[in-house]
C-alpha cells in the first residue's frame, strides 16, 4: 500500500457528528488496508489531558498535546483521525504548522447550534442552556469556523455514508489513497 500519512482533523461543535463521522471513516480506510488510530475525548481527556478542563487556556493545551501526539501517529506511518472540537483557529493552526505539508486535513464537520441542540446526545445543551455548565460551546463559549478546511461535511444535509465518502474521494483525488 502506498499511502503518505496524515492527520484528519476534525472540528465542529459538540454533537456534530465528529466521533460518529470519524469511526465509519476508519472502518472504510481499514478496507483500503490503511493503518490508522482515532484520538478523541474518551481515550484522550481521561488519560493524557485528564487534568484539563474547558477554560480557554485548557483547550488550548488540550489541542496541543493531541497535535504533538498526532504528529507522532504520523511519523510512525499511521492515519490519524482526531475529533476535538477545537474551537479556536490559532490553535489548529498551529497543528497544521506541526506537521509536514499536506500532512494536516482539516475536516469541518459544519452543523449549526440548532441542529446539534436539537440532537442533544448527552443532554449538555439542555445543562448549558440552565447554566448547569458555563463555557459550554455555541452557547457561551465560541467556536471559530475554520476559513479554509480541506473538506468541509454539512452533517445537516449529507447522510453518514455521503460524509464519508465525501472525504474518501477528497483522500483519493490527493492521492492519500
Ligand atoms: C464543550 C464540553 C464542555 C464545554 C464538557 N464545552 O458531546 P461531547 O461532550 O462528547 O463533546 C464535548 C467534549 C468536548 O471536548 P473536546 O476535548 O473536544 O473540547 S475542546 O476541543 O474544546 O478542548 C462535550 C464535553 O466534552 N464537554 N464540557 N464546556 N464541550
Amino acid at each position: 500500500n502506498k499511502h503518505k500519512s496524515a492527520v484528519i482533523w476534525f472540528t465542529g461543535l459538540s454533537g456534530s457528528g465528529k466521533s460518529t463521522v470519524s469511526v465509519e471513516l476508519e472502518k472504510e480506510l481499514y478496507s483500503h488496508g490503511v493503518r490508522t488510530y482515532r484520538l478523541d475525548g474518551d481515550n484522550v481527556r481521561h488519560g493524557l489531558n485528564k487534568n484539563l478542563g474547558f477554560s480557554p487556556e485548557d483547550r488550548k493545551e488540550n489541542i496541543r498535546r493531541i497535535g504533538e501526539v498526532s504528529k507522532l501517529m504520523v511519523d510512525a506511518g499511521l492515519f490519524t483521525l482526531s475529533a476535538f472540537i477545537s474551537p479556536y483557529r490559532e490553535d489548529r493552526d498551529e497543528v497544521r504548522e506541526l506537521v509536514e505539508d499536506g500532512e494536516f486535513i482539516e475536516v469541518f464537520v459544519d452543523a449549526s447550534v440548532e441542529t446539534c441542540e436539537s440532537r442533544d446526545p448527552k443532554g449538555l445543551y439542555k445543562k448549558a442552556r440552565a447554566g448547569e455548565i458555563k463555557g459550554f460551546t455555541g452557547i457561551d463559549a465560541p467556536y471559530e469556523e475554520p476559513r479554509n478546511p480541506e473538506v468541509t461535511i454539512d452533517t445537516d444535509k449529507l447522510t453518514l455514508e455521503e460524509s464519508v465518502q465525501k472525504i474518501v474521494s477528497y483522500l483519493k483525488e490527493k492521492g492519500y489513497l
